[in-house]
């Protein structure tokens, strides 16, 4: 009897060992869908959110099962005050947690509305996970629309959160900006909570007295170690150099290099995402890249690199030309001497001359090439890369053109005299200039062969016109007042 009395006390106390340390979620990534289970999320009270599938008005899971307020079918109440607490996470393992979640939200815009809160001590104190305006990135995301939403966070308030609806307007409720269906909200978590062994959340709602709407649903909550894959590309431009491109999964926001190569000096390292390295000489070097994460997550890549294959490039490999003609630009080039030995070009276009895209591949005999480039920068550079049969490749220098001589044509004097002429000016060459008139009967058409032209007047009678300016694909408009 005293030996079972024992045994008893001790399957007792191991049972108190478990669930006060081994029930927090410890193992990450961790992601509950609400699928098979609430997931041990626990309400406020009876009934103030509930799982299962939402079917309300707006918010409607389509049979996911997931965690909504006050009831599956209809909205929140006046004055709700709400909230649904998560089970606890372990956060030992961790060391830059990242949360994300899928939410929607339908509530009375910047009245009424929602936000996420955490806390380490059991829940005695609680401290709402970011704010409005927070930075946006690939792990920060959708994280509040509001800054200031009146009823949420009783007593305190003009709490930041999501809110918003797509309801129309009923009497004096206010509406707009609801997220109208599942959005992915994800969030870098404190760093003060890595190590943290028993962290919670909760979602909390609140509401005022008028002009209710569905809430607010969530699904898919997911804690992990906030990601990282750095990873490189590079490619030969020069005697001993190299260009270096750093990428990382999914993001990054800050680099480190180091190039292996401590002879080069302070050059052996660079912050830059995309810089280059000259190389103190041929031979082999391990260049590392060290990317970090928006949450503050590193991670480190090395590659071998081989220099002895990266020589000297001709400065000017086939004298590459790059004219502006109307909204085109004309590339030509010479044609190689050893023609025979070239498999192809690669045209490649860039805005800045450091990051090149590959716009047109073209053939050994043809020296010509026409492109369109878009007209959202300044200046725009062009580089041939010429690939042998053998597979070995030289870039050319880059040619630039200035695309901000293309500014928009002006017309003045604007009203103008009738028999006074019309003077264009900043038109591009070759541009088709047509008027017409008010019926939409064209007066006259001329092709521009100057940067200017003059519309005599004379055999206009009084009134507006219209004159259009075609070069390329852009056409523009404008109105003249002739009396
Ligand atoms: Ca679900
Ligand atoms: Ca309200």
């Amino acid at each position: 009897m005293h030996f079972l009395y024992s045994f008893c006390g001790i399957f007792l106390f191991f049972n108190t060992y478990l669930s006060v340390f081994s029930q927090c979620i410890s193992s990450f990534p961790h992601t509950q869908d609400f699928q098979s289970s609430d997931g041990s999320w626990t309400p406020n009270a009876a009934g103030s959110w509930v799982w299962g599938n939402v079917t309300k008005p707006v918010i409607n899971s389509s049979g996911s099962l997931c965690w909504t307020n006050n009831s599956l079918t209809t909205g929140y109440p006046a004055n709700a005050q709400v909230h649904v607490t998560s089970p606890c996470y372990d956060f030992s393992s961790l060391t830059n947690p990242h949360l994300s979640c899928r939410v929607w939200w339908e509530t009375e815009r910047g009245w009424d509305g929602v936000n996420l809160q955490y806390s380490t001590n059991g829940g005695a104190t609680w401290t709402r996970l970011g704010n409005f305006g927070d930075p946006v990135n690939c792990l920060n995301a959708n994280w509040y629309n509001a800054n200031s939403i009146t009823w949420l966070d009783v007593p305190v308030a003009n709490s930041s959160g999501w809110s918003g609806n797509i309801t129309p307007i009923t009497g004096s409720c206010t509406n707009g900006f609801g997220s109208g269906g599942w959005v992915l909200a994800q969030k870098c978590l404190p760093l003060a909570l890595a190590g943290q062994p028993n962290v919670i959340f909760r979602f909390h709602l609140g509401a005022g007295s008028t002009c209710q709407d569905d809430g607010f649903a969530f699904d898919d909550f997911t804690i992990q170690e906030s990601p990282i894959v750095p990873d490189f590309t590079y490619i030969c431009i020069g005697a001993n150099t190299l260009d270096f491109t750093g990428l990382a999964n999914p993001c990054a926001t800050a680099w480190s290099w180091n190039f292996g190569d401590p002879a080069s000096g302070a050059s052996n390292t660079s912050t830059l995402q995309n810089p280059s390295h000259i190389f103190t000489s041929g031979g082999t070097f391990t260049v590392t890249l060290t990317a970090t994460n928006p949450c503050g997550r590193s991670a480190v890549i090395a590659q071998v690199i081989d220099v002895d294959n990266c020589t000297t490039l001709p400065v000017d490999l086939l004298g590459l030309k790059a004219q502006l003609a109307g909204t085109s630009v004309h590339l030509s080039w010479q044609k190689p001497s050893e023609i025979n030995a070239v498999k192809h070009f690669y045209i490649q276009r860039s805005t800045d001359e450091v990051h090149f895209e590959t716009i047109a591949t073209t053939y050994s005999s043809e020296t010509y090439y026409r492109d369109t480039p878009p007209q959202h920068s300044a200046t725009i550079f062009y580089r041939l890369i010429k690939v042998d049969n053998d597979g070995t490749y030289q870039y050319s220098k880059a040619a630039q053109v200035r695309l901000s001589e293309k500014l928009p044509a002006r017309v003045f004097p604007n009203p103008v005299h009738q028999g006074e002429p019309i003077r264009l000016e900043a038109l591009a060459p070759e541009s088709y200039v047509s008027v017409y008139d008010m019926q939409g009967r064209k007066c006259m058409e001329v092709i521009s062969s100057q940067n200017y032209l003059e519309i005599p007047t004379h055999t206009f009678v009084k009134g507006l016109y219209w004159i259009r300016i075609q070069n390329g694909d852009t056409p523009q408009t404008l109105k003249i007042q002739v009396n």
